[in-house]
């Protein structure tokens, strides 16, 4: 039966704290596939280091993100969860699909663009293979579907043509993955610019609630958050400083735009950031308190890191030989 599950496989960098953005669009997803997939997830150290990090902060955070990914939900027994820099099959296919990826693919990813525009001083060679590099990630594992928020749906496109271009050339070898959305949550906006989206390196602390932001600082960050001067609860994408909020809303209530419409009818802004504020504060708590029990035993976090990382390596080294023997690359017996 084991053989007949579907493979997934999704990863977050470890480039900063969590925020709520993670969770709804890719985490809180995440722990819902758990019992009908095969499910890998890795910190993605690797993708990280295409901005500087330092290095102690990003020692840390490796550690701090695998422990969100459990205190989200993830069963260490349920899923291989693991570093994505303690399996270097990652770096070697990325090298072989670097060479079946056009530098005009790579110049059309508008992360890319964006990370360019925000990093000018350093549009380093790895910003620019990053999505061959997750190419590999998902490829590697011959992953059927890829949960992520849709920031991500360009990558997840160019791992598919990869795929079919490899495929092409010698004989099926990848699986061609699919995106796999949530239908709320899959793009959180940023709460001081509601026209860009979440994202946990932004450098104003007041647009993104973190996962681990104290109950006050989440009431704050909402009561801050930008709106308009319409007064009016009603859901618009015009309006996206308030439908961001509705949206966030209903992903921590589950009720849905036309019942929070009902709810604030005739109340004022302030009255529903207050229960945003309340809702995503309690939202986080359970994960809030089990992340600070699992970092008191880092010792377990290791371990759980070290075979993942055996059983990944496992299935990695599989699809690697595979493909080192059909591009033709000599092959000894040791
Ligand atoms: P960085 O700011 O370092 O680029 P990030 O916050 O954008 O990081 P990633 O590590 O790139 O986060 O993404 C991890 C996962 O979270 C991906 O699946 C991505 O699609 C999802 N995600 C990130 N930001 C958001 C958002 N604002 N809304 C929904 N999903 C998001
Ligand atoms: N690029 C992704 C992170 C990432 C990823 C992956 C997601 C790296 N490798 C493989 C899914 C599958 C991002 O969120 N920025």
């Amino acid at each position: 039966m084991e053989q007949q599950k579907k493979t997934i496989l999704s990863g977050v960098q470890p480039s900063g704290q969590l925020t709520i953005g993670n969770y709804l669009g890719a985490l809180r997803n995440w722990d819902m596939l758990q019992d009908e997939y095969d499910c890998l997830y890795c910190v993605v150290d690797l993708h990280a280091i295409t901005v500087r990090q330092n290095p102690a902060e990003l020692r840390r955070r490796t550690l701090e993100t695998l422990a969100i990914y459990i205190a989200c939900g993830l069963d260490p027994q349920k899923n291989t969860l693991f570093v994505q820099s303690h399996v270097p099959a990652h770096a070697e296919l990325s090298w072989v699909l670097g060479c079946y990826t056009m530098f005009g693919e790579l110049s059309r990813m508008t992360q890319f663009k964006d990370k360019s525009l925000k990093n000018a001083q350093n549009v380093n060679a790895g910003l620019f293979t990053y999505p061959v590099l997750m190419a590999a990630d998902i490829l590697l594992y011959q992953a059927d579907l890829v949960p992520v928020g849709i920031d991500q749906k360009q990558h997840i496109e160019l791992a598919r043509d990869i795929a079919e271009r490899f495929n092409a050339a010698y004989s099926p070898t990848f699986t061609v993955p699919e995106p796999y959305m949530p239908k709320a949550g899959a793009k959180i906006m940023s709460l001081s610019e509601p026209e860009k989206k979440m994202s946990k390196s932004d450098d104003n602390p007041g647009a993104a609630i973190y996962l681990n932001d104290s109950r006050d600082d989440i009431i704050r960050k909402f009561k801050r958050a930008v709106t308009d001067s319409e007064m009016l609860i009603k859901y618009d994408t015009d309006r996206m400083g308030i439908a961001n909020l509705m949206n966030i809303y209903s992903c921590f209530t589950g009720k849905d735009h036309s019942e929070i419409e009902r709810e604030f009818d005739g109340k004022g802004y302030a009255e529903f950031k207050l229960a945003v504020g309340e809702a995503c504060a309690d939202g986080l708590k359970p994960i809030q308190e089990k992340f600070a029990m699992l970092l008191e035993n880092k010792d377990e976090l290791e371990k759980i890191m070290i075979s993942g990382a055996e059983r990944a390596n496992y299935l990695a080294r599989k699809t690697l030989s595979k493909v080192y023997r059909k591009v033709g690359f000599y092959q000894v017996k040791s």
